[in-house]
């Protein structure tokens, strides 16, 4: 049978929290959009506000004109959904040559404690697939995943149409 590759079908995290989903995720794995930015060493911080919307800062190394290579401290905004697991991320730079954009931002799967698996996509297809996407797989430990987890995050990445497309986001103290 053909996968169903439709965005609109991609199954998301049931009933997120986004207060249990709150505090430090370190980057471990990216499948990168068209015109890559964040490179590595990247890692978000997400909080819920008072006025109970979710924010997040995240910084990574980039390279910018490229030769610059800098730690890049990034900060989104959430734009709610019908789905609670659906937002736009509008997000900018510390710096005006950073990148800026308004995309969605979805929460495939989580246990809050160990693992996350977001999904954005920038252009989706006449057909509903999707021609421009970009993943992080997160982890609460900078170390990486733990087997159990690698296991959910392997079917999670095949049922997103995005299996074999990852690499993997290393840690070595740049930012
Ligand atoms: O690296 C790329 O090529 C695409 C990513 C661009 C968006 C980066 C914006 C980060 C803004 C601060 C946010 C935090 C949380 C992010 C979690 C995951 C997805 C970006």
């Amino acid at each position: 049978y053909a996968q169903d590759c439709r965005i609109e079908n991609f199954q998301v995290k049931q009933d997120f929290d986004r207060t249990r989903y709150a505090g430090t995720w370190y980057a471990v794995g990216k499948k990168d959009p068209e015109g890559l930015f964040l490179l590595d060493n990247v890692v978000a911080q997400f909080t819920v506000e008072e006025d109970g919307k979710m924010t997040a800062t995240a910084k990574g190394r980039v390279v910018i004109l490229n030769n610059w290579e800098m730690c890049a401290h990034m900060f989104a905004t959430f734009e709610d959904t019908d789905n609670p697991a659906k937002f736009r991320m509008k997000y900018w730079g510390a710096a005006s040559y950073l990148q800026t954009g308004n995309d969605i931002h979805w929460v495939i799967d989580t246990d809050y404690d160990n693992y996350a698996i977001h999904y954005s996509c920038r252009l989706v297809d006449a057909d509903g697939t999707c021609l421009d996407s970009y993943s992080f797989v997160f982890s609460r430990h900078p170390t990486g995943l733990r087997p159990e987890d690698q296991v959910i995050i392997t079917q999670k990445k095949t049922d997103i149409c995005l299996l074999g497309k990852y690499r993997r986001v290393s840690h070595n103290g740049f930012c």
